[in-house]
């Protein structure tokens, strides 16, 4: 990252995302590591109306807009034309929402991860279909409010497990990333630009709208979803070498959820039963940590090292 690059805004004031919406950090901290040399593809979400406000736009980042399901294809189009002008300098980054990637998307994102095309696709996770008013997608928790799940038909099915699906594909690089974190986060991103291939950055979004918290609260809530092991801050390399970057406090998951009114319909054991698969989902990850650990240098890793 130069240090021009870190002092340029790409996305500037009067971009009219929701006060205390995360988006425009993750998008910030996202440019600032990647800088100027990038084209960005962006799909039917919060962040494709925040910019598209023609004749204006309030980002100063070469942008491609595509259909909803077609994020991930877009950008492999751009990366493929950019490799016929001999630009490899050019980033080429997908940006799309929950609904983008883990709903419409997952099909386009599937298959550029397959052919292991090189660029960055990086997700900001509001958990619902937010810029259409809060509709849940398959991002969105189980026990959460949104206007699809009305308080006596709460969302019934667990959150999809994005990262798993994406190391499944054994693309070289998978991150999750917090704005409550932004170190971490810059990282994270620098990281996957010097990566060839395939990136995924997972990012969650807070939204005070859909979450029903107070917009001051953004960034706290952030860092109390990885505080209780709810969003663990992690990279993946290859598909199988796992790492941990940040090591929770153990907040329990009632002090995460407790500033969000969408959690307010949760009944008696509902509670418990959340802390239980948080604690569970953990120990999984744990376990991949520590196999990581004790294979070094993964078999994924020697196969790309060999050719
Ligand atoms: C094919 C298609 N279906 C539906 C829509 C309407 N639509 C626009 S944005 C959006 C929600 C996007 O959700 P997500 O990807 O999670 O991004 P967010 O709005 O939460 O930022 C929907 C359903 C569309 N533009 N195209
Ligand atoms: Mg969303």
């Amino acid at each position: 990252m130069n240090a021009k690059d870190l002092l340029e805004e790409y996305l500037v004031p009067g971009h009219g995302a929701c006060p205390g919406c995360a988006m425009p950090v993750i998008m910030r901290h996202t440019f600032h590591a990647l800088g100027q040399n990038t084209i960005s593809v962006v799909t039917a979400s919060c962040y494709g109306t925040i910019i598209c406000t023609y004749p204006f736009s309030p980002v100063k980042i070469c942008t491609y807009t595509t259909p909803f399901a077609s994020a991930a294809a877009a950008a492999s189009g751009i990366k493929a034309t950019l490799d016929r002008q001999g630009d490899s300098a050019t980033t080429v980054l997908a940006i799309a929402g929950d609904g983008g990637t883990f709903d419409i998307g997952i099909q386009s994102l599937s298959a550029a991860a397959e052919r292991n095309d090189d660029f960055i696709f990086l997700c900001y996770d509001n958990e619902a279909y937010m810029n259409t008013g809060i509709q849940r997608s398959s991002a969105t928790p189980w026990g959460a409010w949104t206007t699809t799940t009305p308080p006596l038909n709460l969302k019934s099915q667990p959150k999809k497990d994005i990262v798993e699906i994406m190391a499944a594909h054994r693309v070289p690089y998978a991150a999750t990333a917090s704005i409550a974190f932004p170190e971490d986060f810059a990282r994270k991103v620098q990281k996957a630009k010097e990566t060839r291939g395939f990136k995924f950055i997972y990012a969650l979004s807070p939204c005070p709208v859909g979450w029903r918290f107070s917009s001051e609260l953004t960034i706290s809530v952030a860092r109390l979803a990885v505080q209780s092991k709810v969003f663990p801050l992690y990279e993946v390399e290859d598909g199988d070498r796992y790492i941990l970057n940040v090591e929770p406090e153990g907040a329990p998951v009632s002090e995460y959820f407790k500033p969000q009114g969408r959690f307010s319909f949760l009944r008696e054991g509902d509670m418990e039963r959340i802390q239980e698969n948080v604690e569970r989902e953990w120990e999984r990850l744990m376990r991949r940590i520590d196999r990581s650990f004790q294979m070094g240098t993964s078999s994924r890793r020697q196969e790309r090292e060999i050719q």
